[in-house]
């Protein structure tokens, strides 16, 4: 397939543009090659300025759950912009949409807006540390929180994928009190806590992970996570950011019947405009300012036009789950994929949560950072590449899960497993 079109947009953009793009995770890095450009997105579908259509299954890195253009989510939008696009000043708007959160997931009894993930989890450590007075964060190698300076400590996602889990321009002191250890290693959690348990403010994690590819923990870890943060007086953080709306309409605390201390959301929440919120125990979130003094502002924080996308998409989900149905094309789709790997006879692993998957070119089972670093990125660069020439468009890395959305159908999935059927075989 040609793409004269986004190769020339890609040079224009990175004469501007550090590297022509506004966040690395869309620079291809980790597959070769240079972005396509986008024109449009249609349900399941993006079409790029070269006027080639691809199957969606990046999703917008995970908001897109209805799809694109979602008819309820435009009208939305479009008439709040009526209204005007922001006050710096309250709307009802924003009790709305923390009145669905609130209604969605038990453990949020407050929430606050914010514009993005990496906002979110910023102000939910830093509340975790002004709550208990302690400094101390734990955080696991190859879970993502957003550029955090803090959380920049073996961070997944496109940190990861290209070569940067620590990032330089972070000072040894913004990471002294940042521990980061073995995602699903029980012993190794109960001994930092043996170790600092009195010091710990609080533990984030990706409670699916995402940004290492899709892992999944142990019911053992997570009841251990669970345990011994009440035992040590530290709050226990969910970053649902990915998960959160996504394996459930109350995330993955809904489906492991967990009840963290807070949480931490966006992607979905905002229906694809710019939301971030951090929520959880009452008590907690009542030290945040100007009800508290743990300080934290936005000028766009609560945005009507954000909170018309979410609470539009969230009513949707509400009112119509797809959970079911996803559940069933993401089944079938990964199925699919499976049989087409084993058929052309490569290693990998398939690991699936709902509509949240990864193909893992590697023969162990991916449970940790470790085991996800030993995939071959350099097939999967390949597969990615064929996919797209095919008319299917999955992230861009090794080290991202693909999302399923509800646009998506069975005749789409049976056109994806045909095409990922080529594509192994031309990648073996
Ligand atoms: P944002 O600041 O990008 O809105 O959210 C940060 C974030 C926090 N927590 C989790 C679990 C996340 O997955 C993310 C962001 N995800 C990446 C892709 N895995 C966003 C893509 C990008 O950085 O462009």
């Amino acid at each position: 397939m040609k793409r004269t079109k986004s190769q020339q947009a890609f040079e224009r953009a990175s004469q501007l543009i550090p590297g022509g793009v506004n966040s690395p995770a869309r620079a291809f890095g980790g597959v070769g090659g240079s972005p396509i450009f986008v024109a449009k997105g249609e349900g399941p579908s993006l079409h790029d300025i070269d006027g080639h259509r691809y199957l969606d299954y990046c999703g917008s890195w995970g908001p897109l759950i209805l799809g694109h253009c979602h008819p309820r989510v435009v009208k939305a939008v479009e008439a709040a912009l009526h209204n005007g696009a922001s006050f710096g000043a309250p709307t009802e708007l924003e009790t709305r949409l923390a009145e669905l959160i609130v209604a969605a997931v038990p453990s949020i009894e407050m929430v606050r807006m914010v514009s993005s993930g990496t906002e979110a989890s910023m102000s939910a450590i830093r509340l975790a540390r002004g709550f208990t007075g302690r400094d101390l964060i734990v955080k696991f190698a190859g879970c993502y929180h957003g550029h955090v300076d803090s959380l920049l400590v073996q961070a997944g996602s496109s940190a990861t994928t290209l070569g940067v889990p620590n990032s330089p321009g972070v000072p040894k002191g913004c990471t002294a009190d940042t521990l980061a250890l073995r995602y699903n290693d029980v012993n190794g959690l109960a001994e930092a806590f043996k170790a600092h348990g009195g010091k710990i403010a609080g533990v984030i994690l990706e409670p699916v992970v995402g940004n290492m590819g899709l892992v999944t923990p142990t019911a053992e870890f997570l009841s251990e996570l669970r345990k011994l943060t009440q035992q040590h007086g530290a709050l226990l953080i969910y970053d649902e950011v990915m998960t959160g709306f996504r394996l459930a309409y109350g995330g993955a605390q809904e489906l492991f019947k967990q009840m963290p201390d807070l949480t931490v959301l966006g992607k979905i929440v905002g229906g694809g405009l710019p939301v971030g919120a951090y929520g959880g125990r009452a008590d907690i979130m009542k030290k945040i300012m100007p009800a508290g003094p743990v300080f934290q502002a936005g000028t766009l924080s609560g945005n009507p036009l954000a909170m018309a996308a979410g609470i539009a998409t969230l009513e949707e989900l509400r009112d119509h789950p797809p959970y079911e149905r996803l559940e069933k094309l993401s089944q079938a789709l990964t199925a699919g994929i499976d049989q087409a790997a084993t058929a052309a006879g490569l290693p990998h692993r398939l690991q699936r949560v709902g509509s949240m998957w990864t193909l893992f070119f590697t023969s162990d089972p991916v449970v940790d950072y470790d085991s996800a670093k030993k995939c071959d990125t350099e097939r999967f660069g390949r597969f990615f590449w064929a996919m797209m020439d095919r008319g299917v468009y999955l992230p861009c890395s090794q080290f991202e899960a693909a999302f399923v959305s509800a646009a998506h159908t069975g005749e789409h999935i049976a056109e994806t497993i045909v095409s990922a059927r080529e594509a192994l075989a031309a990648v073996k």
